[in-house]
């Protein structure tokens, strides 16, 4: 079957749509430096294709001194040479196209590094026209401005003696925050979202976008009172077309602000990551997690889908380059029902309305590492190890922690085979490779009509040729069953039932008298046995 080319010309495109995030330093090395490149992307883009995705969500490959991987932006306007050259982009971006795919860059606009030249300049004194790109509060070095922490560890205020002064960041120290009160600052911002626009990126994903409202005096750091007012501005100024495709990332969005963010006169976004859903199994921070109580994740799931029937546009995901492996997470990564439970939590996030984003190795099934903790490279885990263990926390219950919620479980490089270096490199890779790479790869999949990759491919294909994927009304059944996920979804015409098994246990489950008899667009066990097995899922459907 050959894929649907969506008409992208258009507002609203993306409602069809399903994405892929690829993370670069991870995706395939082409030079043996042990760091994935450009060029690999051009050369997996036919996988790509065959898993039928309409665009791909491009973590950052912009000029930085990778800090936090990219995250710290030092040109906005140059890619980084690690990853390669201006033309290899220009070539990734005309390649893609060829295969139906957008481009949709990273935009970290909330803070960039502290080897911008911005930056540069506003250490040079407190009269330079950059100074004022950042937030400095004067200071003795001492006592910080306030009791702001950044979320990578340690104060949100570093103190720079030569000026007298404190900047403020949220992230890593360097990461300095840019200062959107100045008009100066985010025109320059909107000049280099422009000149991407112009080489042809068909979207963007804006890194905590929710943030860039910030008052540090205050202590506001999400949804900030300008935040909407800066949000309609960038909109008119670096995303005048129709067809472009934004996704902010949104840890604070609720249903409401949601439908603000992804009005549908295109005021703001096209639509928002919000990440009530992964919240649910942690603590007041992230790091001291809990067993996910499955009827928490259908309320909230119930909330967001009817919340933004017909006001919003949400988007689906279980996996970024910051989550731990969902297969890991809310599956169970053994093997005898790891690729089974991987499709199972691939059916429920797929029946949703929203647009689908997969995560590199998702659809693989690929799962969370344990490393020694000297072997882990994120600046998050560094940090939080340096720090609960100074504070008295036994190593192994912060190493606890780390495999279970740690950054670097989904960054791993991507698996394509089971030969060393597993088709990702030819050289020592930047990050180590998941030894279970021997069974669990592209390869593999790809060989294997009943693999987790072709489920993946499937859904794709029902949510092009399905309207009541897009539209359909979603109701919940069964909300307290702490076991089973069911839900269905109708149109006039159209009527989906999505059935979820997440224990490892056959459970009873009656089939609602409607759906008795129907097609079944999809499921992981083939025959047609009654009751539910273990991580069993289905769709079922019929049209009247
Ligand atoms: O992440 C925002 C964020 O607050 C968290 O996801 C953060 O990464 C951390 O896991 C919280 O404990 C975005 C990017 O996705 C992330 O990779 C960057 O490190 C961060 O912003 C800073 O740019
Ligand atoms: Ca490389």
């Amino acid at each position: 079957m050959s894929n649907i080319i969506l008409d992208k010309s258009k507002h609203g495109w993306w409602k069809s749509a399903v994405f892929y995030q690829i993370y670069p330093k991870s995706f395939q090395d082409t030079n043996a430096d042990g760091i994935g490149d450009l060029r690999g992307i051009i050369s997996r883009l036919d996988y790509l294709q065959e898993l039928g995705i309409d665009g791909i969500w491009l973590s950052p490959v912009c000029q930085s001194p990778q800090v936090d991987n990219g995250y710290d932006i030092s040109d906005y306007c140059a890619i980084d040479p690690m990853f390669g050259s201006l033309s290899d982009m220009e070539e990734l971006i005309v390649e893609a196209e060829k295969r139906g795919i957008t481009i949709i860059m990273d935009l970290v606009l909330n803070h960039c590094s502290d080897q911008h030249f911005w930056f540069l300049e506003a250490l040079k004194g407190r009269d330079n026209p950059y100074h004022d790109f950042f937030i400095w509060r004067d200071g003795d070095g001492v006592t910080p401005p306030n009791e702001m922490k950044a979320t990578f560890g340690g104060s949100a205020w570093t103190y720079v003696p030569e000026l007298g002064q404190y900047y403020f960041h949220q992230f890593a120290v360097e990461q300095p925050d840019l200062n959107w009160d100045n008009p100066a600052m985010r025109a320059e911002l909107y000049k280099s979202i422009r000149f991407w626009v112009e080489k042809g990126v068909g979207g963007f994903r804006l890194d905590v976008i929710d943030q860039i409202g910030k008052v540090a005096d205050q202590m506001i750091t999400a949804n900030g009172p300008r935040l909407h007012e800066f949000l309609q501005e960038l909109s008119r100024e670096a995303f005048p077309e129709e067809g472009l495709v934004t996704v902010g990332e949104a840890w604070g969005a609720t249903v409401d602000s949601a439908k603000i963010y992804s009005a549908e006169d295109g005021s703001e976004l096209s639509m928002v990551f919000q990440f009530q859903h992964m919240c649910l199994d942690q603590g007041p921070e992230k790091w001291d997690f809990k067993p996910l109580y499955l009827p928490d994740l259908k309320a909230c799931y119930k909330n967001w889908q009817q919340g933004l029937h017909t006001e919003g546009w949400n988007s689906l995901f279980l996996n970024n380059h910051d989550l731990p492996r969902i297969v890991s997470r809310w599956g169970n990564d053994c093997d005898e029902h790891r690729v089974n439970s991987a499709k199972m939590l691939a059916t429920m996030a797929h029946g949703m309305q929203g647009t689908p984003y997969i995560y590199q190795g998702e659809e693989l099934g690929m799962t969370n590492i344990r490393l020694p903790i000297e072997e882990y490279a994120d600046i998050e885990i560094q940090n939080i190890y340096r720090e609960r263990t100074a504070a008295g926390w036994h190593p192994e219950d912060v190493m606890a922690s780390i495999y279970a919620r740690g950054r670097d479980n989904a960054r791993t490089p991507m698996q394509w085979t089971a030969k060393d270096g597993a088709g990702f490199t030819q050289g020592k890779p930047w990050l180590p490779i998941n030894g279970n790479h021997t069974y669990i790869n592209a390869e593999a999949a790809l060989a294997d009509p009943d693999s987790v990759f072709y489920y993946y491919k499937k859904l794709i294909e029902l949510r092009k040729s399905h309207e009541v994927f897009r539209s359909g009304w979603f109701e919940l059944l069964d909300p307290d069953n702490e076991k089973v996920f069911a839900y269905t979804r109708d149109t006039e015409k159209e009527h989906l039932l999505v059935v979820c098994n997440f224990s490892g246990e056959t459970l009873p489950f009656d089939v609602p008298e409607r759906f008795c008899g129907c097609e079944m667009l999809i499921g992981n066990y083939s025959d047609g046995e009654p009751g539910l097995r273990p991580y069993e899922a289905a769709m079922l459907y019929y049209r009247t």
